[in-house]
């Protein structure tokens, strides 16, 4: 039986929608999408930073169609198929262009210690803003969303007080900055609907995120709102059934 959250949009519109016209023909490198999902753009933002070429491929992660799950046995966006083998997990597939495109645009700085550096910060991304951002939204009463806005403000303020400028290890935009600008191109709905307001965290944040919000990658892996405000609507609600909202609804890590 499918999810009410398999009811999705079919596929990229906006400047998504021009850039996945434009990879269309077979690659060695097929990218398996959904695009609205943050941690598909996270990977997509990498590709197109790399130039790397590619075969978009629209999938539906909630219909849990055979074909995607001999890819992904896990069922998630993204996943790569790299001259017929499997990659999955958005930040390993970034990881994993570093090396298997040694060639092209470097995402990570070349100094082992600010490589190391860089990973700190991408884990903060992982372990406190991304689930900061999950509760915030799927938070339902006014003490709960205040509770978890100040928790988000938190997790950002440390974030922020970090970044070099403009992007956050100085002039380069690296990995850091890939593995946040899903989450930053998506706070508008956390802003009409709990109360966030990018000021509240700090000046460093406000500049910060209207820099990233700008970079010409970000900008063309992003489609229109009306249609993933059909997605963000059920997180508002509390009624997503995908992994991540039954995650975050059990108190266990995101998926
Ligand atoms: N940790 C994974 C998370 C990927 C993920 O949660 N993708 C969502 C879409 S945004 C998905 O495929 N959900 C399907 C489901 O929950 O059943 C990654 O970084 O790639």
């Amino acid at each position: 039986m499918s999810i009410p959250d398999a009811q999705i949009y079919p596929h990229a519109t906006g400047p998504a929608a021009a850039t996945v016209a434009k990879h269309q023909d077979p690659q060695d490198l097929v990218f398996h999408a959904g695009w609205f999902c943050p941690f598909v753009q996270r990977s997509w933002i990498a590709l197109e930073e790399k130039g790397i070429k590619y075969q978009y491929k629209e999938v539906n992660p909630y219909k849990k169609e055979k074909h995607f799950l001999d890819i992904n046995p896990k069922g998630l966006v993204p996943a790569v198929e790299y001259k017929g083998r499997a990659i999955y997990e958005s930040l390993i597939i970034c990881e994993f262009l570093e090396e298997a495109y040694p060639d092209h645009r470097p995402l990570l700085p070349s100094d082992p210690v600010d490589r190391a550096i860089a990973r700190i910060w991408i884990d903060h991304i992982t372990k406190a803003v991304v689930p900061g951002f999950q509760r915030l939204l799927m938070a339902q009463d006014e003490a709960a969303q205040n509770a978890a806005r100040e928790e988000y403000y938190a997790a950002l303020r440390k974030y922020a007080n970090e970044v070099k400028g403009p992007y956050f290890l100085g002039n380069e935009f690296s990995l850091v900055d890939v593995a946040i600008a899903p989450w930053i191109i998506r706070d508008y709905v956390i802003r009409e609907n709990r109360g966030y307001k990018r000021e509240d965290v700090n000046e460093a944040w406000v500049k910060y995120a209207g820099v990233v919000s700008e970079r010409d990658s970000v900008v063309i892996t992003q489609s229109e709102r009306k249609h993933l405000n059909d997605v963000y609507g059920r997180y508002l609600r509390n009624e997503a059934q995908s992994e991540a909202a039954k995650a975050m609804r059990a108190g266990r890590p995101m998926p």
